[in-house]
């Protein structure tokens, strides 16, 4: 019997262990990109999002690093061209939308287009990345979306748009020439606020000396912090104390 019951015990584990290795089922997970040979990103098939595309002026671009200068951000342990970076924000009110095609354009010249399809929470922070920049494990409440080619944002100065695949303008910006010292993102004064003026992050009192704030707002809180109406919980993050980042 005892020998018995044993085996009824193991077979129980073996079904509970064959469990946890199925994959997950939820609706709604969204493949992510893979490396593939040669370190180059592949991205995922497309499959249908369960929201509509973003309008003209639904999205606001809320900081921007052209110049990474020795800030690492995708941490791949190097600082180049694939750390440079766009934040955006939209301004959808509760409703998810995606910006599956979109395209950001470089002094009028397209650059290249929003690849995935993943529906973006008008509570969350957009990273937008190049296709070359390595995986990140973003903060809380910051999802990322990735163009199809280097975002080779000139350090002279340049004008951003980025339309919808319908040619719709979502936002356009220009920005200034970058003139050498220390690096720093320019981040809009105000987190998610398209009429709020623009500081080098390094400059922002609340920044309290970090140069960028990639996936967090200006004071190094996330999203929620920042962006949340309506009574999102923030959880344990809530603190308005920075955390030193
Ligand atoms: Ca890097
Ligand atoms: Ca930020």
């Amino acid at each position: 019997m005892v020998r018995n019951g044993w085996v009824f015990g193991l077979l129980l584990l073996t079904g509970a262990c064959h469990a946890a290795l199925e994959p997950p089922t939820a609706a709604g997970l969204q493949p992510l990109p893979q490396i593939g040979a040669g370190g180059a990103v592949v991205l995922p098939d497309p499959v249908s999002p369960a929201c509509r595309p973003a309008s003209a002026g639904e999205v606001v671009l809320n900081e921007y690093l052209v110049r990474p200068g020795g800030l690492d951000i995708d941490g791949d342990g190097k600082s180049n061209g694939r750390d440079e970076v766009l934040e955006l924000t939209l301004a959808t009110g509760s409703e998810a939308v995606h910006l599956a095609g979109a395209q950001l354009l470089v002094d009028g010249q397209v650059r290249g287009q929003i690849a995935g399809q993943t529906c973006l929470d008008p509570q969350h922070l957009i990273v937008l990345v190049g296709s070359t920049s390595a995986l990140t494990q973003w903060p809380p409440g910051a999802d990322e979306v990735r163009l199809d080619h280097l975002l080779k944002l000139p350090d002279g100065g340049a004008s951003l748009e980025l339309r919808t695949a319908a040619n719709e303008l979502l936002f356009r910006h220009q920005y200034l020439p970058e003139t050498g010292g220390a690096a720093s993102s320019w981040t809009r004064a105000i987190d998610g606020d398209g009429a709020a003026d623009w500081t080098r992050q390094l400059d922002l009192a609340q920044g309290h000396g970090r140069a960028n704030t990639i996936g967090l707002c200006n004071n190094g809180q996330p999203a929620c912090a920042c962006l949340a109406s309506g009574g999102m919980d923030c959880g344990e993050s809530s603190d308005p104390t920075p955390t030193g980042q």
